[in-house]
């Protein structure tokens, strides 16, 4: 018999978010040892019938329409929010004064304002609180993090991230509803500047440190696209592509792409960082592997070496297969609620916290201002 706690989960919404999500909760036991065990309690959705088809077929116990009745559950300690990012605000909010767990999806909010206002929410009610950003836990970004912090790469210069798609491209594709919603402004707050590099920002400001300020463009290709929920026509209010610099406090220069218009790209991630005396890089694509180079290795044999990232000593790995057998990408999520369940155990936090995500919200609006107002924008300190 187990002896562990149980943590029951409501979960808000059930995309593609919502089944990484379960998922993780379903799997995290059978590989990490922690002192919670995720109850799959009950999952939200406005459809009746699609919530009750989401709950069959992952497990869940029972299931609300209505978030408000959901939160107000007794029995239903972590509420963890997967729904469109104009709603995390009000949704996460109310989860946090009635004083449950809240996990939430990325970005954190729309905009900096409702971020303060959640992070003020959780932090008042002092209930623990993560926000997903995934791309932490690849095991091979883990291993870059801990390669930085021994002070392997030295003095920083460059930090460069690309986040890439080509989804789209296509102007028949319309805006609004499920998955789309991601295309209407009012839903998505930004396009893949809240999406895509809100990703590259959190692991920059997580290996390099603080962004002070910013000079961004960004473009819209298609302007207009059928909106699937009112079926008329109407102008597109996202970024289709963004592009910025920045400088890092601690000196270095920092260049980030993104676009959903790279044909032939479907989620390449990429990044790397070029220290004095190394440097490093990493591609979503192949994401069990870091490439390293380190210019104290004996000259004649000096190169990039590609490191596969599975062996027991490296992050997270003694947890899965034996040396050799990779894993992917639904595993970052297990890592997070693994690193979650166990901090939670101990009474700490798990980075990133809203006040982590916070800062990166905090980049994403300096970088949206930037591309409006065409100057340099300070990032505002959070
Ligand atoms: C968009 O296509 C998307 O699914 C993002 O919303 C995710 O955050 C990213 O990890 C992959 O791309």
């Amino acid at each position: 018999m187990s002896t562990k706690k149980h943590l029951n989960i409501g979960l808000v919404g059930y995309g593609f978010m919502g089944r990484t999500h379960s998922n993780a909760y379903k799997r995290v036991n059978d590989f990490f040892d922690v002192p919670y065990r995720p109850v799959l309690k009950a999952v939200c959705g406005r459809d009746r019938d699609a919530a009750g088809k989401f709950a069959g077929n992952w497990g869940y116990e029972s299931i609300e329409t209505d978030w408000r009745r959901l939160v107000e559950r007794e029995d239903i300690d972590a509420i963890d929010v997967c729904t469109p990012n104009n709603t995390h605000a009000e949704i996460a909010i109310a989860a946090a004064e009635a004083g449950k767990t809240v996990l939430c999806e990325k970005p954190l909010a729309m905009d900096l304002v409702q971020g303060q206002a959640m992070v003020d929410a959780v932090e008042k009610a002092g209930v623990a609180n993560t926000v997903w950003y995934n791309y932490r836990r690849v095991p091979a970004v883990t291993l870059a993090k801990r390669l930085i912090d021994e002070g392997r790469l030295g003095k920083v210069f460059h930090y460069r991230a690309q986040f890439l798609q080509d989804w789209t491209i296509s102007s028949d594709l319309p805006q609004g509803g499920a998955g789309l919603w991601r295309l209407d402004a009012a839903a998505a707050g930004s396009g893949v500047t809240g999406d895509l590099l809100a990703h590259c920002i959190d692991t920059a400001l997580w290996l390099n440190g603080r962004i002070d300020d910013v000079s961004a463009m960004t473009e819209t290709f298609i302007k207009e696209r059928k909106h699937n929920l009112t079926g008329k026509v109407e102008k597109v209010g996202i970024d289709d592509a963004c592009a910025f610099m920045c400088r890092f406090e601690n000196g270095s220069l920092g260049l980030f792409e993104s676009t959903r218009y790279a044909r032939g790209h479907k989620a390449l991630y990429t990044f790397e960082v070029n220290g004095e005396k190394a440097s490093l890089r990493w591609d979503l694509h192949d994401l069990h592997r870091l490439e390293y180079f380190d210019h104290a290795d004996d000259a004649q044999l000096r190169g990039w070496r590609s490191v596969h990232v599975t062996d027991g000593d490296q992050p997270y790995m003694k947890n899965w297969w034996v040396p050799g057998l990779q894993i992917g990408y639904e595993h970052t999520f297990v890592h997070q609620v693994a690193d979650f369940l166990e901090n939670l155990g101990e009474g700490e936090p798990t980075a990133p916290t809203f006040r982590d995500a916070l800062a990166t919200q905090a980049v994403c609006d300096a970088v949206l201002d930037s591309a409006e107002n065409r100057k340099w924008e300070t990032v505002v300190p959070v």
